[in-house]
């Protein structure tokens, strides 16, 4: 089923695009819950974490390294920043295409609730 997220890839609908490559496709979230709040997303779409399949171990990791390059070229990956996947209703995902949530440019209080 196609989602948000795919009209975002596809330039139907507009977003803050910071990065993007062949695989992944980052934008600022509409919603922030931080300074900074970006969305790290596959072009190909993958509903929840747990479609994931073997052998998408890249699309995972592609997500993770372009998360940590953006930290580093904005110049909070020192000081830090939290990465998050929410799975499903009771990890309160809402958008069921895969995302890496960055957050950072405050201090993140655990647990997150
Ligand atoms: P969640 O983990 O599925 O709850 O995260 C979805 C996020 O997508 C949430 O933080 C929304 O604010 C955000 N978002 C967005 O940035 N742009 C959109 O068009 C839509 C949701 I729909």
């Amino acid at each position: 089923m196609s989602t948000l997220f795919a009209k975002i890839i596809a330039r139907e609908i507009p977003a803050d695009i910071v990065y993007e490559d062949e695989h992944v496709l980052a934008f600022r979230d509409i919603n922030p819950q931080a300074p900074v709040h970006v969305l790290f997303i596959p072009k190909r779409p993958v509903a929840t974490l747990n479609e994931l399949q073997p052998g998408d171990e890249a699309l995972v990791g592609r997500l993770a390294l372009a998360a940590a390059a953006y930290a580093k070229r904005e110049g909070f990956a020192d000081s830090g920043y939290r990465v998050v996947m929410n799975c499903n209703a009771d990890g309160g995902q809402t958008v069921f295409h895969i995302h890496l949530h960055l957050l950072a440019g405050r201090a993140m209080h655990w647990p997150p609730g």
